[in-house]
């Protein structure tokens, strides 16, 4: 198993040069550096397991997504610990909160409780549900640091609610809010603005569903096929015998899928 080192995905370059959202940027910049269009969910509750696998699989991806209030022993030490490994294995961190309230209750959530998400999650989503108000509430306490919002336009999940509709309203508003939306949580490519980042739960190298209905579809169905440009992969790794050597083939299979796209 070898990725095929001297080849880079030039419609990742491409974007790279047009988009002008910090977090875009990093993200492109990530996949091209590290040759990883990888999202690793660590879905685990206790704090020394996620630091462990963040360190031992942080080579492997560019994104590192959380579920903090899954976590069971929650310190702020952790965050400084997740934060320091973050910055040696060079991956961003995703809070995956699924904001969904009005902006007022939004940007508390965001920035106050014991977790104080906005001072170290680099990523959050929200659902467009409430209408425009969701992210303006989310923008309020960002102040100067430098954070992007998904918008979670389709889900994995079978019987999801996504209407033609709704989808569009997504369109319309990560559109009139660049300056913080960078793309989506999707099945599918949904936009063609070359800025927005496409991010697609529901991935193993298995077609197949878990007994609560979470639908899952191969790297290749959801990059090269659907259109989409990150994988996020949980228990696909996390579950394996081993999630070192899982984790090297989600990378791979994902950034192939990427190049075979590019290339054609
Ligand atoms: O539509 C979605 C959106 C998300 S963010 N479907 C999902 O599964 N997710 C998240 O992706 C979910 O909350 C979980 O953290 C991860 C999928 O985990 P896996 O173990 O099924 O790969």
């Amino acid at each position: 198993m070898k990725l095929k080192t001297l080849e880079i995905p030039l419609e990742i370059q491409n974007r790279l040069n047009l988009c002008k959202n910090t977090l875009a940027k990093k993200c492109f910049s990530l996949i091209l550096e590290k040759k990883s269009n990888l999202v690793l969910t660590l879905d685990l509750t206790q704090t020394q397991d996620i630091l462990e696998q963040a360190d031992s699989l942080g080579p492997y991806i560019s994104i590192l997504k959380l579920h903090v209030d899954i976590i069971e022993d929650f310190t702020c030490e952790f965050i400084n610990n997740l934060k320091s490994i973050a910055l040696k294995q060079q991956f961003l961190i995703f809070e995956d909160r699924k904001f969904t309230d009005i902006g007022n209750t939004v940007a508390m959530q965001y920035e106050k409780g014991i977790y104080h998400i906005v001072e170290w999650a680099d990523i959050v989503n929200c659902s467009v549900l409430p209408g425009e108000g969701v992210i303006t509430g989310l923008k309020k306490p960002i102040n100067n640091r430098e954070r992007g919002l998904l918008l979670l336009a389709q889900m994995s999940s079978k019987g999801a609610f996504t209407s033609p509709d709704f989808i569009k309203k997504n369109l319309e508003l990560s559109e009139r809010h660049a300056d913080f939306v960078f793309g989506f949580i999707c099945q599918e490519k949904l936009s063609n603005n070359p800025a927005m980042i496409h991010m697609t739960p529901g991935v193993k190298l298995k077609e197949g569903e878990d007994k609560l209905g979470q639908q899952y579809n191969t790297p290749e169905k959801a990059i090269f096929e659907r259109g989409s440009d990150m994988i996020i992969v949980g228990r696909g790794i996390t579950e394996s015998n081993s999630p070192e050597f899982a984790a090297k083939e989600y990378q791979l299979a994902g950034y192939e899928a990427l190049l075979k796209r590019s290339e054609g």
